[in-house]
């Protein structure tokens, strides 16, 4: 057992925020790390102490692992929460930190490195039962071996970055006049996006929906999922609004999925809060995308429909206790929906920082916002446009939109624009409604503001 009587966030906005609420609930000190130009932020203003680690860019700052370091060293910090985004899922900073007797809270070094590596990752996953697409089970070389494994394979197909995720880097091809450009062209992109051109190729599917397993592991092998969360609507590889659970997941199903999870967790030793990124096909069958090692931005939605507390329950973990999870003490009730509020233009999507000059946060049964906005803040233009997330908490799905559409007409932001009239009219449409999407639905969502 470690102790864990002091925190060091290594983050900002909403999720440094969010970390705090569990820290203050649990009797933990609190040390913010800003950059300059968040002094005014909210998380430096509502921790115990804030050390800024400097200027304002990223870089400089939230991932300069040296001056973080020294700020957990300085204050005396028994743990880091990394939060989700800059060092959550480096695993050079996890092992710094594991180095300098500083406890990561997270995953082990390796396992995060492991899932980092995208074609390791699918590796490991089908040695650990876990359903993954036709594809490469190393990179590839060349336009000759790809278009072996191509025929294999068949039409269309996508060709991904080993280092990638998150929908970086990818290359569609329909037929084979278009694999050998599509290769280079990846292998290029890939290098110089992430300094490393490796890239497989995997079996496409054409419309899919994007369902994501939460898993909570410990470090004495036990493990347990919170079912869930559907997260098919998005723009860009950037999501647009969560829900959980997921209109298109029976009980069954649920079951089927979170057992894989689970198991493949046991079988890498993983420990903490996780989540396996799947893509569902329409006929109900599931395939290993990513693994994604940190807390995520739509954790809420679980949080809501379970009563866990995740932040709360990856701090547990990272004292070493013995947490005897058990399945059958998790339960979904209701339904709950998170709608991003990002200080963008919600027809461009070009950001839009500036002065909020009014904010108004809903309230009323059912409804959470996680945000470090507040009235008179400035929205820096450093930084994640996300200033809001928006959640509700309903006994149906038919419910909770009636409560997502209410609480997005009580929430007022002046000053920036926002997505706040998007989520509006996605509320509002029938297909949303119907539960009927898939990741194609914003490209043919038609909408005016
Ligand atoms: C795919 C796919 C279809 N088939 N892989 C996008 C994010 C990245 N993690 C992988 N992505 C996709 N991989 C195969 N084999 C479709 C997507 C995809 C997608 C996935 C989830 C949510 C939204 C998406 C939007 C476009 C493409």
């Amino acid at each position: 057992m470690r102790e864990i009587k002091k925190i060091l966030i290594a983050n900002r906005g909403e999720i440094a925020c969010r970390i705090m609420w569990t820290c203050k609930e649990m009797g933990i000190k609190t040390v913010a790390v800003h950059s300059e130009a968040d002094r005014e932020a909210l998380h430096v203003r509502f921790a115990d102490e804030a050390i800024c680690i400097g200027p304002a860019p990223s870089a400089e700052s939230y991932l300069n692992i040296p001056a973080i370091i020294s700020a957990a060293e300085i204050t005396n910090a028994d743990a880091v929460h990394p939060g989700y985004g800059f060092l959550a899922e480096s695993a050079t900073f996890a092992k710094i930190c594991e180095d300098c007797n500083i406890k990561f809270i997270g995953p082990r070094p390796d396992v995060i490195a492991m899932m980092g590596d995208k074609v390791e990752a699918r590796r490991t996953m089908t040695a650990a039962g876990v359903p993954i697409l036709p594809g490469s089970p190393d990179p590839i070389d060349s336009a000759d071996e790809a278009k072996k494994l191509a025929l294999e394979i068949g039409f269309p197909l996508i060709i991904k970055a080993a280092a990638g995720g998150g929908g970086r880097g990818m290359r569609i091809v329909r037929e084979e006049s278009e694999l050998a450009g599509n290769l280079e062209l990846a292998q290029t992109e890939a290098l110089n996006a992430f300094k490393n051109g490796a890239v497989y190729i995997e079996r496409y599917i054409e419309r899919p929906r994007h369902i994501e397993i939460q898993v909570l592991a410990d470090e004495h092998g036990n493990v347990i999922h919170l079912g869930e969360r559907e997260c098919t609507i998005q723009r860009r590889h950037q999501k647009l609004l969560e829900e959980a659970p997921s209109p298109a997941i029976s009980k069954e199903l649920r079951e089927e999925m979170g057992a894989v999870a689970v198991k493949a967790c046991r079988e890498i030793g993983y420990s903490s809060a996780g989540t396996f990124e799947f893509l569902l096909d329409e006929d109900d069958s599931f395939y290993f995308m990513e693994m994604n090692t940190r807390i995520q931005v739509e954790h809420p939605v679980t949080e809501m429909v379970t009563l866990a507390d995740i932040v709360r329950n990856q701090i547990y973990v990272a004292t070493g206790i013995n947490t005897d999870y058990q399945q059958s003490d998790v339960q979904i009730t209701g339904h709950s929906i998170e709608c991003r509020i990002n200080a963008e233009d919600p027809v461009k999507f070009t950001p839009s920082p500036g002065r909020i000059t009014a904010f108004n946060i809903p309230g009323g049964p059912g409804v959470r916002v996680d945000t470090a906005a507040y009235p008179g803040y400035l929205v820096p233009p450093y930084y994640d446009s996300m200033i809001a997330k928006l959640i509700v908490h309903a006994r149906t799905r038919e419910l909770a939109i009636a409560r997502m559409q209410r609480a997005l007409e009580m929430m007022v932001v002046e000053g920036i624009k926002t997505t706040i009239p998007l989520h509006r009219k996605i509320m509002a449409d029938e297909n949303f409604q119907k539960g009927n999407f898939s990741t194609k639905f914003m490209e043919e969502f038609e909408y005016e503001i």
